[in-house]
């Protein structure tokens, strides 16, 4: 248990320094045959894709997913094919509604606001083409796909497509091809990885580069996203996710716990546990044991990993101290499991999402709440925000003044380009300043 300076030490956080597992580590060591960093493998395979395109993304597919798909579209036929159980299917209508509701509620229009200057507004423009990053491996994400597709749609974006890492048979889980369908997306590609993220920012022959690249990935992903943006727009870099409960002694051990360990079962995942009451804390240590070993495997494996390796748990003097150390660390998923938890949300100040009181679990979040659950992670709270329609969209400024506007302000233009010592900006102003017969005097 973790308090005072020492809890300040520990939430704090540098997005420099990914926490890299020895485990990746050996993995990279064994599979290369070097000790490479895992920024250097990616370096390795954004140039491999950059130059060799379809025949990269099937190698490297290959050696890191285990399989070796000769079309790395999947056909429209297998689109319309994929079926699943009929509630699953309503769960996924029922989602994609709910957070297309969710972002049809997000201001996004432009403004032209004609005055005495002129006019001078701001178009808003969808952007054309957006590449949805969903992680596969050890959990097929359908619920993201739903998430990072609904607010591009919400905001106008014509083309939209999907990129996801095969299965060792090659083929992508029917769920994400449903969702697919129901969200009238027909590009979708069996490929993953930082290859996933080369392919959509550069392009190869069997997909098309993207104007942007939005969703969330492992470490490779997400080091492969900064390493390509510039070529293409990225989102954000939304990387292992992370939640933070803040709960007095009126929380109900077994719902803290049981958020934790929802958490926790994401691989990479980090549960921080902030409370003023060690009681609490301590009845949550006996509830997360008991809930821990209650469940399946793999999932216990999983969630244990979390835990025993990543969790922290802080005792605070007050909920405002919690709160403190809450925006210092800036969560993606800040939980408020308190007696007057509404209370608390003026003091908040960086998080990615805030759950507020027994009701909004965070794990309702994922899937069928509203907003997106592509969040923040790592302490990027500090600067990015939620996935959501302003991502997907081009403002445009609007510069269109009149004559006796740019006599007005026209004289400071040039004073500030000759401040510059750039003669030709002052002259090209200056040329309709000098033209008398053309420019009235203002009235
Ligand atoms: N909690 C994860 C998202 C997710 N959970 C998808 C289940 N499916 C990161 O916010
Ligand atoms: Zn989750």
């Amino acid at each position: 248990v973790l308090e005072g300076s020492d809890a300040r030490a520990s939430l704090t956080r540098s997005f420099n320094e990914i926490p890299v597992p020895d485990s990746v580590l050996a993995r990279i060591e064994k599979m290369f045959g070097e000790a490479l960093t895992p920024q250097q493998v990616v370096e390795r395979i954004l140039a491999d894709v950059r130059e060799r395109g379809d025949d990269a993304l099937r190698d490297w597919t290959e050696r890191l997913d285990g399989s070796r798909p000769e079309a790395l579209a999947v056909s429209a036929d297998e689109i319309a094919a994929a079926t699943v159980a009929p509630e699953l299917h309503d769960a996924i209508r029922l989602a994609i509604a709910r957070v297309r509701d969710f972002y049809g509620q997000q201001p996004a229009h432009g403004f032209l606001n004609h005055g005495p200057d002129g006019a001078l507004g701001q178009l808003v423009r969808p952007l054309g083409r957006v590449g949805v990053y969903v992680p596969g491996g050890l959990a097929p994400l359908i619920s993201t796909l739903i998430h990072t597709a609904v607010p591009a749609q919400v905001a106008g974006v014509p083309d939209i497509v999907v990129t996801t890492p095969p299965g060792r048979d090659s083929q992508i889980n029917p769920a994400i091809l449903v969702a697919a369908r129901e969200l009238g997306i027909r590009e979708v590609y069996r490929v993953g990885g930082a290859q996933a993220i080369g392919a959509l920012a550069y392009g190869t022959a069997s997909i098309g580069a993207v104007d942007k690249i939005a969703g969330p990935g492992n470490l490779f992903v997400v080091i492969a996203k900064r390493l390509v943006y510039g070529q293409t727009g990225i989102e954000s870099l939304p990387g292992p996710t992370e939640t933070l409960v803040l709960a007095d002694d009126s929380a109900d051990a077994r719902h803290v716990a049981a958020d934790l360990l929802a958490q926790a079962e994401h691989l990479g995942a980090e549960p921080v546990l902030v409370s003023n009451s060690r009681e609490l804390l301590i009845k949550v240590q006996a509830e997360l044991n008991g809930q821990l070993e209650a469940l399946p495997e793999p999932n216990r494996t999983w969630a244990r990993d979390s835990v025993a390796t990543r969790m922290k748990v802080v005792l605070a003097a007050t909920l405002d101290e919690g709160l403190e150390l809450s925006n210092l660390y800036a969560p993606e998923h800040l939980c408020l499991l308190t007696r007057d938890p509404w209370s608390l949300l003026g003091k908040v100040q960086r998080a990615g999402g805030v759950f507020i009181g027994e009701y909004s679990m965070e794990a309702l979040g994922d899937y069928v709440a509203g907003p997106s659950h592509v969040m923040p992670t790592g302490g990027t709270a500090r600067f990015a925000s939620p996935v959501n329609v302003r991502d997907f969209q081009n403002i445009i400024s609007v510069v269109g003044l009149n004559e006796a506007t740019l006599r007005r302000i026209g004289p400071a233009g040039a004073v500030l380009a000759r401040a510059e010592g750039l003669e030709a900006h002052a002259r090209a102003i200056e040329s309709r300043l000098d033209d008398g017969n053309r420019i009235q005097e203002p009235d």
